[in-house]
């Protein structure tokens, strides 16, 4: 029987048990660290797997993310035979579409500063500016950046978005590669980044980036704490330069306490909670990548290793 093994905690871990009892049964679950003989394990799932617990497996073939990103895992080490695959979960992009509207929803409206003046005791209305006259810039096309503008079409905002190959999607101006961040950055009254964190992207939100964008601009960051120069986007916010920002990642997780973002008004700031990993979509997302398998066919969402994503 080939078995599997499930990394994470053990609540969760239970639910997966059960997941695969009930659609799986001719898969061999377990649950670590109760492994079994590990020649056995073909497959394994964690959010992290340091080199020696691949180690521990030698006939592994694959590595699955339980999320959609794989920035957490040392593809270096990775052994040649392991397929590294990610999550593509139809859970994880309804949180991330949820999260991205009420972000881009309360930069539009000024929420932050509103929420200021409120605990200020003070009444004070501001201009409102009509979604047709305001511009979104969603940075990554993939699963979650083109989901995220597929939502956002029904507001009116101007859309745009970037990727690394050349996009075209309906009623989103479409920039690529290097030569392409320049144009959306000009266009992102409110710029969403939705990036997967590689040697290309690390940083990429920085002091230069900032003075692209329109003067007052706002930031949503989705994608990992990583992309953004913290201390850049701090003075880009004393500057005026931004705005303000709705932060669901930053570097390092957990912020340590007393970091200026948590009692910054003018940051939104949440505990990388945009999307979560929940077993009830996730465990079948993977029991449908191992049926794949089974099958001969290649894994949905198989990382490219020399891409990085
Ligand atoms: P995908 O791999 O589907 O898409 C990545 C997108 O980024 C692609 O459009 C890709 O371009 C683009 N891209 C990658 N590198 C570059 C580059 N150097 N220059 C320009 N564009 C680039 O990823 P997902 O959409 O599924 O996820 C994106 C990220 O979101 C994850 O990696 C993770 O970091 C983050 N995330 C955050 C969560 C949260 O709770 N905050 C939850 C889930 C994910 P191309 O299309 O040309 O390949
Ligand atoms: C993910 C995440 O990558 O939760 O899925 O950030």
């Amino acid at each position: 029987m080939d078995a599997f093994v499930y990394k994470g905690d053990a609540v969760r871990g239970e639910q997966w048990r059960a997941l695969f009892a009930e659609e799986a049964p001719d898969i061999d679950f377990r649950l670590w660290p109760e492994t079994g003989d590990p020649a056995e394990v073909r497959w394994l799932a964690s959010w992290q797997a340091p080199s020696e617990l691949i180690a521990e497996f030698p006939n592994l073939e694959a590595l699955f993310s339980l999320g959609a990103g794989v920035d957490q895992f040392n593809l270096v080490q990775l052994p040649e035979q392991v397929s590294l695959v990610r999550l593509v979960d139809p859970g994880i992009i309804a949180g991330i579409v949820e999260y991205a509207i009420f972000a881009v929803l309360a930069l539009h409206r000024d929420i932050p500063r509103y929420l200021q003046d409120q605990r200020e005791g003070v009444w004070r209305e501001r201009k409102l500016t009509p979604a047709a006259e305001r511009r979104v810039g969603v940075l990554g096309l993939g699963e979650l950046g083109r989901a995220v503008l597929e939502a956002l079409g029904p507001f009116g905002f101007k859309l745009h978005g970037w990727s690394r190959s050349a996009k075209t999607l309906d009623g989103v101006e479409c920039f690529c590669g290097e030569g392409g961040l320049d144009a959306l950055l000009a266009r992102a009254d409110i710029l969403v980044c939705l990036l997967p964190l590689t040697p290309d992207t690390r940083g990429i939100i920085n002091r230069e980036a900032f003075a692209k964008l329109p003067a007052g601009a706002r930031l949503v960051n989705l994608g990992r704490g990583g992309h953004v120069v913290q201390d850049d986007l701090l003075a880009a916010l004393d500057e005026g330069r931004v705005s303000a920002a709705v932060l669901d990642v930053a570097s390092p997780e957990p912020l340590p306490p007393g970091h200026p973002f948590y009692s910054d008004p003018r940051i939104i700031l949440t505990p990388h909670i945009a999307a979560m990993t929940h077993p009830q979509s996730a465990a079948r997302v993977v029991i449908a990548n191992l049926r794949r398998a089974q099958a001969g066919l290649p894994f949905e969402g198989l990382v490219p290793l020399d891409r990085g994503y």
